[in-house]
């Protein structure tokens, strides 16, 4: 090769290589904001969602909660058939919006399903009391809001209220979990069952709860954070729940 030759061999391969460079660099800068994109809009997204929702059965009181919080008295409540939407001031942290949703079968779906998209949290009360004889339709409401495609893409904080410990045979929030989780361990066999059946071949993963291969827990609903913790909306011990709205605000 002559000089000539290697001179211009050499002009090439740098050219070549800062070329290289280039592409990466671009694809380096596009990638960065991308992500400085995604994460404004994912912010956002959570920042603007300002509301908690309080759900659960009948007679759990949800209405008597709603009304300690925003009116800072008991108002006397019948069935609901609408929701109650009301402003709630957090301590450093601005304004919460609580909605309570009605827990009467026919309607609850439909008044969720409006607020669910701006739920920030969402707060399942239980009656502690009539636990057992409800067990069934509590696990069911409950599976259904946590497997709702809106709240596993938004990921709401979930805590489980179990309202009216001031019962004398009302159960701990430690033993309601329990008795959950094993509701919720047969009702999820019996929804994998059914859904394998229907849509053989489909992604049941996508709307599995928890883990497979082991028993139904709360701590393995993933990414969702749910926690427990008892309450007396009638005794107007409202402490826990108040805790919890200050660390979601
Ligand atoms: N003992 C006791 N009773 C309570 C407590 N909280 C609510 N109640 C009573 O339970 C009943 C039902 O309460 P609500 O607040 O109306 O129940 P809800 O969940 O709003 O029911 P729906 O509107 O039908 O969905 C009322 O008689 C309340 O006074 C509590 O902490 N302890
Ligand atoms: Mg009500």
């Amino acid at each position: 090769m002559s000089k000539k030759d290697e001179t211009l061999h050499s002009v090439f391969d740098s050219d070549g290589k800062t070329a290289q460079w280039g592409t990466i660099l671009v694809a380096l800068i596009v990638g960065l904001i991308s992500l400085a994109v995604f994460l404004f809009v994912w912010r956002r997204g959570r920042v603007s969602r300002r509301g908690i929702c309080l759900v659960g059965l009948c007679e759990s009181g949800k209405t008597l909660i709603f009304s300690q919080l925003i009116y800072k008295k008991a108002i006397e409540s019948f069935t609901s058939m609408k929701e109650n939407v009301g402003v709630l001031d957090i301590a450093n942290k601005g304004t919460l919006r609580l909605v309570d949703v009605p827990g009467h079968e026919r309607v609850r779906q439909r008044f969720f399903d409006t607020y669910k998209n701006t739920a920030r949290g969402i707060v399942f009360v239980i009656d502690s009391f009539s636990l057992n004889k409800d067990i069934r339709d509590v696990a069911e409401y409950l599976y259904n809001v946590l497997t709702d495609p809106v709240v596993s893409s938004n990921r709401p904080q979930i805590l489980i209220l179990c309202n009216k410990q001031d019962h004398a045979l009302a159960k701990g929030p430690q033993v309601i979990q329990s008795v959950l989780e094993k509701e919720m361990n047969v009702l999820r066999n019996t929804q994998t069952n059914q859904l394998e059946a229907v849509a053989e071949g489909g992604n049941r993963k996508s709307s599995y709860l928890g883990q497979e291969g082991k028993n139904f827990e709360f701590a393995d609903v993933h990414p969702l954070r749910i926690e427990f913790a008892g309450a007396s909306a009638q005794a107007e011990d409202l402490e826990n729940l108040k805790k919890w709205l200050q660390s979601v605000a």
